[in-house]
């Protein structure tokens, strides 16, 4: 008995872990100057935007800095050495906390929401993995492929039609399908409905909710968001019965899905322990993988549109690396996409201003001290901010706010101190997903910016909606279809002229 608790440090109390307790210099760390008494530092926040209000924050007050809202005490941390020093796997370990605690009802300890002492975790991680080797991947590609025909058979008849079309919304259309098909064989005829699929209504309202939950004192939660809770409710039976309906169709079909992820969800063992997942596992990791397999990447996808279509001469020159790497070969192959440096670039920049998971937590896993100044307990706790991270002008220099992918050229990436871009978190816990996410984006910015010139609408400014994600919101864009396909074309030539003044909101009829 006694050797095993020195071996395995006693556990820490369950439940909410304000800073007050792992902080003991809580006196180090700023906070807003105008603390409302009981409430906290709340003035001027909106529930929408939590994470924009935090940056407003984040800027007024440095690189680490607390907040206190409804009794409970938060720290944030930004800057570039304190991440880094965060990053150090031997002191510190993910965080389930917050939005990400918030989503235990509906992924539970599906990978994104296990905690770390949970053997669920390193299980399904390691039956799982697999699933996202570059073998995997490569026979990923033709699927994704014949989801990306499906969007531009759908953009064609938008603008044969004369219409604009909604990126977010046909973004989120894409990601879905993609992961669904690839991972578990499953259709949700998502490009032949004209509103969005219940499945994926019922997981921006769970995603919301969880947000919303950050913003409520806790013990009034269930009060104060009755008819919110009755509804989320509804989502997650919802999204329950979906996937329990996907996993009877595989089963009832044994061994159809040629090692996708739900047949090793399904079947495999560890190669070590012969473990498999249990069914309810299996209903969370599917949960979790539809859910976590899309929503960031079709933000992703929306920003990079966003600013391809503000930045035409970004977009000419991404224009002309696909026409010189793909030729007119009618279906990139595989080793054809990452190849893509240059839109690879522009993926990498989105991702640095808008990361679309853009926080994430981190705990001590022993008392230490952070970059030698603020003592943590073991425990002890804080969000890190990347899109402030990736916005710190002692990183990225004086022009942080502006897009450019050159940034990620081999050469000022090998500049850079380690830890400075995040988008996909960081060690063990750090986003399973990435090469998939990553592969599928380029891919279809090349068959996007290979088919059409994007025209955005000269009136619209960015606004960033939040559900734990970050997504642009009503952000549409006008479509030309490219005259001249062969290579090498002439795109070099900027195309200002024809974006400018088109826009109705600006016409005669205002
Ligand atoms: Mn993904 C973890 C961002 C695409 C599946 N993902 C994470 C984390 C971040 C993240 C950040 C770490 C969270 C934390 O520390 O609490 N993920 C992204 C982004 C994209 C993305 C920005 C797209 C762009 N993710 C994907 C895709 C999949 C996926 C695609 C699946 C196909 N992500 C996961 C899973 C985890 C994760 C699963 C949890 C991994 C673990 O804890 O072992």
């Amino acid at each position: 008995m006694a050797e095993t608790t020195t071996a395995t440090p006693t556990a820490l109390p369950k439940g909410f872990r304000g800073a007050e307790q792992g902080w003991p210099h809580l006196d180090r760390i700023p906070h807003p100057p105008r603390r409302v008494p009981l409430l906290g530092d709340v003035l001027g926040a909106d529930r929408r935007t939590p994470l924009q209000d935090t940056l407003r924050y984040a800027r007024q007050l440095g690189p680490i800095f607390r907040r206190r809202a409804f009794g409970k005490e938060f720290v944030f941390v930004w800057g570039a050495d304190l991440v880094a020093d965060m990053a150090d796997e031997s002191r510190f370990a993910k965080h389930v906390g917050l939005g990400v605690a918030n989503l235990r009802p509906v992924a539970g300890d599906g990978l994104f929401t296990a905690y770390n002492h949970e053997p669920n975790w390193q299980l399904a991680h390691d039956v799982l993995a697999p699933g996202f080797s570059r073998e995997a991947m490569a026979g990923y590609h033709p699927m994704m492929l014949s989801v990306a025909e499906r969007l531009t058979d759908s953009w064609d008849r938008e603008l044969a039609a004369g219409r604009s079309v909604d990126v977010p919304g046909d973004m989120t259309k894409l990601t879905l399908e993609t992961i669904s098909r690839t991972g578990f064989g499953h259709d949700f005829g998502s490009f032949e409905r004209d509103r969005p699929h219940p499945f994926v209504t019922a997981m921006v309202g769970t995603l919301s909710y969880a947000q919303r939950l950050n913003s409520v004192p806790s013990p009034l939660a269930p009060l104060l968001l009755r008819t919110a809770t009755r509804r989320n409710e509804a989502d997650i039976a919802y999204l329950n019965r979906t996937v329990d309906e996907m996993v009877r169709t595989r089963r009832e079909a044994s061994g159809s899905g040629a090692g996708d992820l739900l047949d090793r969800m399904l079947d495999t063992t560890h190669a070590e322990t012969g473990e498999r997942l249990s069914p309810e596992n299996v209903r969370r990791q599917v949960i979790t993988f539809l859910v976590a397999g899309h929503e960031t990447t079709s933000g992703s996808l929306s920003f990079a549109l966003h600013y391809l279509a503000r930045h035409p001469e970004i977009a000419a020159r991404a224009r002309a690396e696909v026409d010189q790497v793909w030729g007119d070969t009618e279906t990139p192959g595989y080793d054809q996409v990452a190849k893509l440096r240059y839109v690879r670039r522009v993926l990498d920049e989105s991702l640095r201003l808008w990361p679309t998971a853009p926080a994430y937590a981190r705990e001590a896993t022993r008392d230490t001290e952070l970059a030698g100044v603020h003592p943590m307990r073991r425990g002890a706790w804080a969000l890190i901010l990347t899109p402030m991270l990736h916005r710190d002008p002692e990183v990225w220099g004086a022009d942080a706010e502006e897009f450019d992918p050159d940034r990620f050229d081999a050469k000022a990436v090998r500049s850079r101190a380690p830890h400075t871009f995040k988008p996909f978190g960081t060690g063990a816990r750090a986003c399973i997903g990435r090469q998939f996410a990553l592969h599928e984006a380029t891919l279809v910015l090349g068959l996007l910016l290979r088919r059409y010139e994007l025209r955005p609408d000269p009136a619209y400014q960015l606004r960033v909606t939040e559900r734990l994600t970050l997504m642009p919101e009503d952000l549409r864009l006008h479509l030309d279809r490219r005259t001249a396909t062969a290579a090498p074309a002439p795109v070099t030539v900027p195309d200002e002229v024809r974006s400018e003044p088109r826009c109705p909101v600006h016409g005669t009829d205002d």
